[in-house]
């Protein structure tokens, strides 16, 4: 463990209570289940004791989202809704210390990105969408007042990688289209969704407009099948997400999925080396590479590639694995137990396959789950560390020799959600984004979120978008 003064000024400003109940119509209440542990990733301390919902709280839930939603939400004026965002957003920037804090001790990312990216997004996203709440009316006949064309209740469930912003890119939305939500944090990090609805206490919300209901799996599939959801919204892996579809298939939930990736980052021997190097470290070791979007294979061009991994090997290590409190660290703790074994398993796959691993000089802390920055050169597009998402620190490495070859690999894998373009041509940009089968595809830069921008996935990384205005068309009915 680590017992340095950064790390425990930083632990004192959070108030972790020693159990948590579940927030339904406005106020915790204890679940009729039982409950589970939440850990620190990076010490393997217990944080809190956490409700697990039972199918009986996930109805209370619902039931008190449907009420929320036909007597007070869907029937506020967009103005009135807009000014609840606001005020949202406005807390989530005071609290800002505090959310980044027990972002960073539940999930295990470095404080230095739950500080400088996730809450300063998360606010970005709920000042975004309040301004679009009052823009989305129809004037209803006779009364004088004005309408949405809200969905109802939205079901939504997210993943442990970005916790809060998940809850952000999720929530938003929905309220500024006056639908009302129940939503299951993952149950490795529940503590800033329950934050979150404190948050929404202190915001005056009305009750039963947000609702967080916490819990494994079984609490999630609860959920997403109760008969009076009308919209699901999911973020996670790629089997729960097409479990979910076969589940609402033949009812008439909207459904919209965002699921795994394995991105291809993609080098040309145009391209400004250093900046790349910086791009392709972001696009896989931000968040410790537990990133729908990492870009989790380099493709470089066989020109430059000794060049360019001579130089990307040199900056692997100067990174700083170890306490996620500590505003130096560069990689954190792995999120889950669960999660190392499976970037372990991958990873001793790729070996035995042949692939050449290689990773810094890096002491790792003896207590809770790490693992080190890690390369595979000499990748071939049969190994598995090519074709599966490991969601992990590690980086494979392919080589190709012209435009139409980079093309070919990079969308020779069954997801579809990003890839990344380094070249000083913007000719070959624009052929590369065209040709490139991602939903979003970034150039001479990598993992940049806004809320501006629409963010989705193409084949098995899902449908429909998050982010920006298209955002709004999951939870509006009829089309824009
Ligand atoms: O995901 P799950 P896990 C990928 C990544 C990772 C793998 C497994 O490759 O290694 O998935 O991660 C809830 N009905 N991604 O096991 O199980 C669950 O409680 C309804 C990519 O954590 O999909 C949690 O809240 N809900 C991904 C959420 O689904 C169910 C982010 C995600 O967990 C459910 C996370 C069910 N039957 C993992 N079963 C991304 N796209 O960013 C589980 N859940």
């Amino acid at each position: 463990t680590f017992d340095y003064a950064p790390a425990l000024e930083s632990r004192s400003i959070v108030d972790i209570k020693a159990s948590y109940g579940l927030f339904v119509d406005g106020e915790f209440v204890d679940g009729s289940g039982t409950s589970f542990k939440t850990i620190n990733p990076a010490t393997e301390e217990v944080l809190a004791e956490v409700a697990e919902a039972t199918e009986a709280d996930v109805d209370a839930a619902v039931r008190a989202a449907r009420r929320a939603h036909t007597r007070v939400w869907s029937r506020m004026p967009g103005k009135e809704r807009a000014k609840y965002l606001y005020r949202i957003a406005r807390i989530i920037q005071e609290r800002s210390r505090e959310l980044a804090v027990l972002e960073t001790i539940d999930n295990g990312k470095p404080i230095k990105e739950s500080r400088d990216v996730d809450i300063p997004v998360v606010a970005a996203h709920f000042f975004y969408y309040a301004g679009w709440a009052d823009k989305l009316e129809y004037a209803l006949p006779g009364n004088g007042h004005s309408g949405t064309r809200s969905l109802g209740v939205a079901a939504q469930v997210i993943p442990w990688n970005f916790p809060l912003l998940m809850l952000a890119w999720k929530i938003a939305p929905a309220l500024a289209c006056g639908n009302t939500v129940v939503l299951k944090p993952a149950e490795t990090t529940p503590l800033t969704a329950l934050l979150f609805a404190e948050i929404c206490q202190q915001a005056d919300l009305p009750p039963g407009v947000v609702n967080i209901v916490t819990g494994a799996g079984a609490t999630g599939q609860a959920l997403v099948g109760h008969p009076d959801v009308d919209k699901v919204a999911f973020t996670g892996s790629t089997e729960v997400g097409k479990a979910i579809a076969r589940a609402v298939a033949g009812t008439d939930k909207r459904v919209t999925l965002e699921l795994g990736g394995k991105a291809a980052n993609i080098v040309f021997d145009d391209a400004p080396l250093d900046q790349a190097v910086e791009g392709i470290v972001d696009g896989i070791f931000f968040n410790q590479g537990h990133v729908c979007c990492a870009g989790s294979r380099l493709l470089v061009q066989e020109s430059i590639a000794d060049e360019l991994l001579t130089k990307l090997k040199r900056r692997m290590s100067t990174l700083r694995v170890g306490d996620p409190l500590d505003k130096n660290t560069d990689v954190g703790a792995i999120n889950s137990a669960e999660q190392l074994a499976r970037i372990r398993e991958l990873s001793d796959i790729g070996e035995a396959e042949g692939a050449g691993r290689w990773s810094p000089e890096c002491e790792l802390p003896t207590t809770g789950f790490w693992f080190p920055p890690t390369l595979f050169t000499g990748v071939t597009q049969a190994h598995r560390i090519a074709r599966d998402e490991v969601f992990g620190p590690v980086l494979s490495v392919l080589t190709f020799r012209t435009p139409s070859e980079a093309i070919e690999k990079a969308n020779n894998t069954p997801y579809g959600l990003s890839a990344g373009v380094w070249t000083d041509k913007g000719s070959r940009i624009l052929h590369m984004a065209g040709a490139l089968r991602a939903g979003v595809v970034w150039a001479n830069t990598f993992n940049k979120f806004d809320p501006t921008s629409p963010f989705g996935g193409f084949k098995e990384s899902g449908y429909g978008r998050e982010g920006g205005r298209h955002g709004l068309e999951a939870y509006l009915k009829g089309g824009e």
